[in-house]
């Protein structure tokens, strides 16, 4: 038995923000390749809990780097 050599990445929320006070987060900070460093923001511009608007911070410096189309 080995282990594999990469583990599949795996979301992880590290940060959600709640701007409009509804008590539902509208922003979300996740890691999504496991290193514990955020690499995607994801917005929600309308308040409706669905995210709107997803952003990949390609070099994980905090400041996103590019709008992703869903
Ligand atoms: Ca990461
Ligand atoms: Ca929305
Ligand atoms: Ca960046």
């Amino acid at each position: 038995m080995s282990e594999p050599a990469e583990q599949a990445p795996e979301r992880v929320d590290l940060v959600t923000v709640d701007t409009s006070g509804d008590g539902r987060p509208d922003i979300w900070v996740a890691d999504t390749d496991g290193d514990g460093r955020a690499d995607r923001f994801e917005l929600d511009t309308d308040g409706d809990g669905q995210v709107d608007l997803t952003m990949v911070d390609d070099d994980q410096d905090g400041t996103p780097d590019r709008v992703v189309d869903s």
